[in-house]
């Protein structure tokens, strides 16, 4: 995958508040492209694999549990310096923290339904992309 891309998740919260075509209509307004897309729903398995890096955390029951709750919308999004950008597009962690007219902010319930997913490297993108898409499914 080239470094102009990121990988995003619409977490099941945000789905099931309604929330899919306005955050996809911010992401496109932001300028970023869509090379990739599902609406699909994490297996235990699958959550336990993403989130592995986090496996020692108080809070990955809960995490785990949250993200396999319902269906997300997954993506994978292209744009010059797409991973910092996209960051800075959704926001802090904790909606709480995060700034005015940022996804977190808007759409987002609390720190652990956080609304959106997104890579926070360049290297992770491409592991998390093709974590949820094959060659043939990016266009
Ligand atoms: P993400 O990976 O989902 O884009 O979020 P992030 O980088 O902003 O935050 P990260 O530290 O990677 O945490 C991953 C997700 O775990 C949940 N979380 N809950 N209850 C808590 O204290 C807590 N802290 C993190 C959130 O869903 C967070 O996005
Ligand atoms: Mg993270």
């Amino acid at each position: 995958m080239s470094t102009d891309r990121t990988f995003t998740m619409i977490k099941p919260d945000a789905v099931a508040n309604g929330h899919i075509g306005a955050i996809l209509e911010k992401i496109a307004a932001s300028g970023f492209k869509i090379v990739a897309m599902k609406y699909t729903q994490l297996s235990l398995r699958d959550a336990q694999e993403f989130y592995a890096v986090h496996k020692e955390r108080p809070f990955f029951g809960e995490l785990v549990e949250f993200m396999t709750r319902g269906p997300i919308v997954a993506a994978i999004l292209e744009k010059e310096n797409a991973v910092e950008d996209f960051r800075a597009l959704i926001g802090a962690t904790n909606p709480a923290e995060a700034a005015e007219g940022t996804i977190r902010k808007m759409f987002a319930t609390d720190i652990s339904e956080n609304a959106v997913h997104g890579s926070d490297s360049d290297e992770n993108a491409a592991i998390e992309g093709s974590f949820h898409f094959s060659g043939r499914e990016i266009y």
